[in-house]
């Protein structure tokens, strides 16, 4: 049975099979370059398992067994919608757009028996996909996820091979939390101290580490070759102890503290009332926007327990003209809907309703990731040992699925919601292991909230497909949370 995951906004199968052979090929009608990534991704992924050679070629119409991809005018699909049909001759994806057509690609992935996902050659199986038609539109514009680097840093290597989850999963926002109490991860270079300094040590006093910009620069192509756009985030005025320690002149009273390895949050902030402050800030957006070719600039702007309201005000103020002028839009926690905001800026929901409906009435748009269903940190139950649980109950992975972001905000109309983003926080995370472990299944169940509409889905169905999921993720190696609400086969 196909089990495909996000659930499509359409499909329907038949009885008949499509079979990938070994002289299968993955062909292009026309010479486009992004046409030939997709194609080239597709062929990539196919290879290793079934052992075939599955070449990209260039030809007017496809031949028994091969897979086609086609950009083609198609009204009301998007950029991000496609369409799949798989006949007992050939495959054919279509699409309006190149980031449809990388979905589907996805989605046909996902059509495969599981073994599909193997490195190693998987002799004497048959790569059988079930025979239909599918028609498939993303609900939210925005499906994210966030990865807080600042409290642990995490390498290159590990944010790639979460890339590459992500994009599995459809999602199209990557958000790097760069800078914590605890660590300053990206290098300025008008301002080396913050991460040679700042970014020397992490949570527990474990091994720090820091971006290079060549480093990050590399996450920004990796991502947008699929299709997923970084979102740097520089957490301001608070959770700044690493800068602090870094610059003294950035500090109330001139004096640097030491660098910060424990959980606590709400103590530190910058100098709102120092110039300083405010060319620190430009210097680092400057040089951040410069590197980042999507639209936006996350300043944080949470949990700010040592500032007062009328500073925080003052400081957020200035901080959104400095975003502006840099040419991004601003996106800041749910705590910035007290301050007057710009037209366009962005608002992240985590925990208050009615500052973010304040936010909203504003005009801005919302980020739905309400901390009891899309926090990855919270334990799934009382015996997980990785984890938090300061929202008062546990995220089982039913939790995290069954809800609805157009029904969650009190006093946020539904045409507000802008998407829907889950969040990784790494006080208790560390190892890649300990990563996949709290993100999967959650985020599973994140991307299908945020693709499919709301009518496709519901607990049983879903908890069925994740079962059938969890066999391509073990082929992966994901090392998921193996929650006992699924029967895992
Ligand atoms: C709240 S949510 C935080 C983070 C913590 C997280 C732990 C938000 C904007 N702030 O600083 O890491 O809880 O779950």
């Amino acid at each position: 049975m196909t089990s495909i995951l996000p659930i499509p906004a359409l499909a329907q199968f038949t009885a008949q099979t499509f079979t990938l052979r070994p002289d299968s090929k993955i062909v292009m009608t026309g010479d486009s370059a992004e046409v030939f990534w997709v194609a080239s991704f597709l062929a990539a992924r196919l290879r290793p398992a079934t052992g075939f050679e599955l070449p990209v070629r260039m030809q007017s119409r496809p031949e028994s067994g091969d897979v086609l991809l086609e950009v083609a005018e198609a009204p009301g699909l998007g950029e991000e919608g496609y369409e799949l049909s798989a006949t007992p001759e050939t495959v054919t994806l279509r699409a309006a757009g190149n980031a449809g057509l990388f979905y589907a690609a996805q989605t046909l992935r996902q059509m495969f028996p599981p073994e599909i996902e193997s490195g190693l050659e998987q002799p004497g199986l048959a790569w059988t996909v079930q025979c239909g038609q599918i028609r498939d539109v993303p609900r939210y514009a925005w499906r994210g996820m966030m990865l807080d680097v600042g409290r642990h840093f995490f390498p290159p290597s590990t944010v790639k091979r979460l890339i590459d989850l992500l994009a599995y999963h459809k999602i199209n926002v990557l958000h790097l939390h760069l800078s914590d109490d605890q660590g300053w991860r990206i290098m300025i270079e008008s301002w080396p101290w913050l991460a040679l300094h700042g970014g020397s040590t992490a949570t527990n006093g474990d091994p720090g580490g820091f971006y290079t910009q060549d480093d990050y620069r590399d996450i920004v192509a990796y991502a947008s070759q699929r299709y997923i756009t970084v979102v740097p985030e520089i957490d301001m005025p608070g959770h700044t102890n690493a800068a602090l320690a870094s610059y003294e002149e950035l500090n109330e009273n001139g004096v640097a503290p030491n660098l910060y390895t424990g959980i606590r949050v709400g103590f530190s902030s910058l100098a709102v009332h120092k110039e300083i402050t405010y060319q620190f800030v430009d210097d680092v957006v400057r040089e951040i926007a410069a590197l980042t070719p999507g639209s936006y600039f996350h300043i944080g702007g949470d949990e700010t327990l040592s500032t007062t309201e009328e500073d925080y005000k003052y400081f957020i103020e200035r901080v959104q003209a400095i975003v502006a002028r840099h040419g991004k839009r601003m996106i800041g926690w749910e705590e910035v809907g007290k301050t007057r905001l710009e037209p366009g800026a962005l608002v992240q929901h985590w925990w208050n309703k009615e500052v973010t409906a304040r936010a909203a009435t504003q005009g801005a748009k919302i980020i739905a990731s309400p901390a009891g269903r899309t926090y990855l940190d919270i334990k799934y139950h009382d015996h997980t040992t990785l984890g938090q649980n300061w929202t008062g109950a546990f995220t089982e992975v039913r939790d995290s699925y069954e809800w609805d972001p157009s029904d969650s905000i009190e006093g946020v109309p539904d045409e507000s919601i802008l998407g829907i983003e889950a969040a990784l926080w790494t006080e208790t995370i560390f190892t890649e292991g300990n990563l996949e472990f709290m993100v999967f299944p959650r985020l599973c169940g994140c991307a299908e909230i945020g693709w499919s509409p709301r009518e496709g889905r519901d607990w049983e169905s879903y908890r069925q497909r994740l079962a059938s999921h969890g066999k391509r993720l073990a082929k992966m190696g994901v090392q998921f949370y193996r929650s006992e609400q699924v029967d895992w086969d």
